[in-house]
């Protein structure tokens, strides 16, 4: 059995070569083969040596628990996945839906094919690894993680005017949130957003170069992470007033896994685009760049 190089036997402990066998399986079992694991983070776990082969005669069971009860967790496969094809007789990944082998089996996997993602329906997910005495492949890495409240939660907006606000406001906003609001707006118009109110839990040490770690909100004008950035924000930090000039508004609401506040909740108009006298012209222009209103961007 080949065993991470980190793993050190003291040399003070006189023991025979048998037990240092043991031993040394026991390190690297308990290092790369089954346990408990609570998420704190996306993480990954995967079949010993991956990617090399893994070893004969394996029985590993991973019992994976979000930190909430009401949190489902989310598994994706790496596709470099590679078990014995035997009609998973031999060699098999096996996830259920709960935190024992007696809950609902989700799939049973072999073969050159990672499986699709899993979500489960509750706050725990079991995953067991089995091979045989012979015949290896180079296993599986699957990454865990909380899934996610996206969908549910995202919008898009197409009205003149309306609210924005997170989920629940002005009830506190529920963790681990992943939404996306959108405005879109007609040509030759832009989107002005005014916040009546903002919440979110604040940030008051982060390291530098850090900001809102845990819970915030994120302001593009244009599609989110491509169109000029307008700003992240937590805490009390109000944006105020935002105006869009692209035609297009996003906002991110992500939220971690503990301490909620009310959230926010803003108001926006869709308006004529105003362009004072003798600047008539440039309107035209950001219509060309694609609605950009920094030059650079649209010169490229
Ligand atoms: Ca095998
Ligand atoms: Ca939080």
């Amino acid at each position: 059995m080949r065993c991470q190089s980190t793993t050190r036997v003291p040399m003070e402990v006189h023991v025979s070569l048998r037990q240092l066998t043991q031993l040394s399986a026991f390190f690297c079992g308990a290092d790369k083969c089954g346990g408990d694991i609570e998420i704190h983070a996306a993480d990954y776990l995967t079949s010993p040596g991956y990617p090399g082969a893994y070893p004969p005669s394996q029985q590993c069971v991973w019992v994976i628990t979000a930190p909430e009860p009401g949190q489902k967790i989310l598994i994706n496969f790496n596709p470099h996945f590679d078990l014995e094809d035997r009609d998973c007789k031999y060699d098999y990944v096996e996830v259920y839906n709960g935190g024992d082998e007696l809950s609902p089996m989700l799939g049973k996997f072999c073969g050159k094919i990672a499986p699709s993602p899993i979500i489960s329906s509750g706050s725990q997910l079991l995953i067991k690894f089995v091979s045989d005495y012979e015949t290896h492949g180079a296993g599986f890495s699957v990454r865990y993680e909380v899934f996610k409240t996206g969908p549910e939660c995202s919008r898009n907006f197409t009205a003149p005017r309306g609210v924005v606000k997170t989920p629940g406001f002005p009830e506190k906003y529920p963790n681990n949130l992943d939404c996306t609001f959108m405005i879109f707006a007609p040509k030759m118009s832009e989107i002005v957003v005014e916040f009546d109110s903002f919440d979110m839990e604040p940030d008051t040490t982060p390291p530098p170069g850090a900001l809102c770690r845990y819970d915030w909100l994120e302001i593009w004008d244009g599609f989110p992470a491509v169109g000029p950035h307008i700003g992240r924000y937590c805490g009390q930090t109000s944006p105020g007033r935002v105006v869009s000039y692209t035609g297009i508004l996003s906002m991110t609401i992500t939220t971690d896994n503990a301490i909620a506040r009310e959230g926010f909740s803003a108001n926006y108009t869709i308006r004529e685009r105003n362009l004072p006298p003798g600047h008539e012209d440039e309107g035209e222009q950001l219509e060309r760049c694609g609605g950009y209103r920094r030059w650079s961007v649209c010169d490229r």
